[in-house]
């Protein structure tokens, strides 16, 4: 039969069968061995082949991915996790308090997605913490991620009545939420999905800095079409495999101006004359804050904060 990953805890396996049931699986033993790359073979997203013998249920076998998402291994031992399989879209929930976002984390994040290749989302969170002017600042964060291409949300997870446009953007799609630690993920999926009961921390948030709610990966069915899964909220994501080359062919409003650039397609729009983007910059046609995340990732300086 087959199935799907919905939680992962490194040695057994929640798998939604196709019959509707959950199944608590261990790996077939094979299927371990073969794995080289990877700290984790079989991850939250994966669609899998199960046998169920009696009582116990096994994975015996991992369907191609259509994507995946890699993060870097906490314990830095050179092998990348994989996040999750089998991903429409990433969902990022941005702060500007409580905790902040910085646009140059949304940008990395923005970037990495691009480099699986899929499609992003930015919801921007807890609108009733902030005053008129920091709305605005929103609102102009809004514009510009429009601007690229980018979906935008502006809600209070809490406070909200209806959050009808979020749950809009997650119908019939398989959508990773992701963020830092307390920016609202869990909270917003139990908004929008009050039978989940996600583990949120109810506590003053500015004293409880680094602490994780929500510390695996776990993917919900929300109806036959719709997945959601929770992350535990991430510092940083990793560029490492990513040239200075790749990661501006992942600036959309860059990739488009890259054949203007006097060297072209060598151009990495730093000092190089006769630079279009640069020259885009100056114009008010790129955004500083996205060039300013650019420059920062290529020269190395901000990988990880
Ligand atoms: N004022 C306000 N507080 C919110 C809002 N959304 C979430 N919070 C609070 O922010 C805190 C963190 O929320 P969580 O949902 O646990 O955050 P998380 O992103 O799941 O965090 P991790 O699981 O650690 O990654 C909780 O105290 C929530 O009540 C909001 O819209 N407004
Ligand atoms: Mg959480
Ligand atoms: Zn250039």
């Amino acid at each position: 039969m087959e199935g799907r990953v919905m939680k992962s805890t490194g040695s057994w396996y929640e798998v939604l069968g196709e019959d509707r049931q959950v199944y608590l699986c261990r790996l077939q033993g094979k299927l371990r061995l073969e794995e080289v790359k990877e700290s984790n073979p079989v991850a939250v997203g994966d669609v899998v082949e199960l046998i169920i013998d009696n009582k116990d249920a096994s994975i015996t076998e991992v369907k191609p991915r259509d994507n995946h998402i890699l993060r870097q291994s906490v314990k830095k031992t050179g092998h990348t996790h994989v996040l999750a399989a089998n991903v429409d879209q990433v969902l990022l929930i941005a702060t500007l308090k409580h905790p902040r976002t910085s646009t140059g984390f949304i940008d990395r994040f923005l970037v990495s997605a691009e480099a699986f290749r899929i499609a992003q989302v930015i919801v921007f969170n807890k609108k009733d913490l902030l005053s008129e002017e920091e709305r605005n600042e929103v609102d102009q964060l809004q514009n510009l991620y429009s601007a690229v291409g980018v979906a935008t949300e502006f809600i209070s997870a809490k406070a909200d009545e209806s959050l009808e446009s979020v749950r809009e953007l997650l119908r019939n799609k398989t959508t990773l939420i992701a963020g830092h630690s307390g920016v609202g993920k869990s909270t917003l999926l139990n908004r929008l999905f009050p039978h989940l009961k996600q583990a949120v921390r109810e506590v003053s948030d500015a004293t409880q800095k680094g602490t994780h709610t929500t510390t695996f990966a776990e993917m919900f069915h929300i109806d036959s079409k719709t997945f959601v899964i929770d992350t535990p909220g991430v510092k940083e994501w990793g560029l490492s495999e990513m040239t200075s080359q790749e990661i501006s062919d992942y600036f959309p409003e860059m990739r488009e101006l890259r054949l203007d650039c006097k060297f072209g397609s060598r151009c990495l729009h730093l000092t190089e004359p006769g630079c279009a983007v640069r020259q885009a910059v100056e114009d008010g046609r790129i955004y500083l804050s996205r060039y300013d995340s650019y420059v920062n990732m290529v020269t190395g300086k901000d990988n990880r904060k």
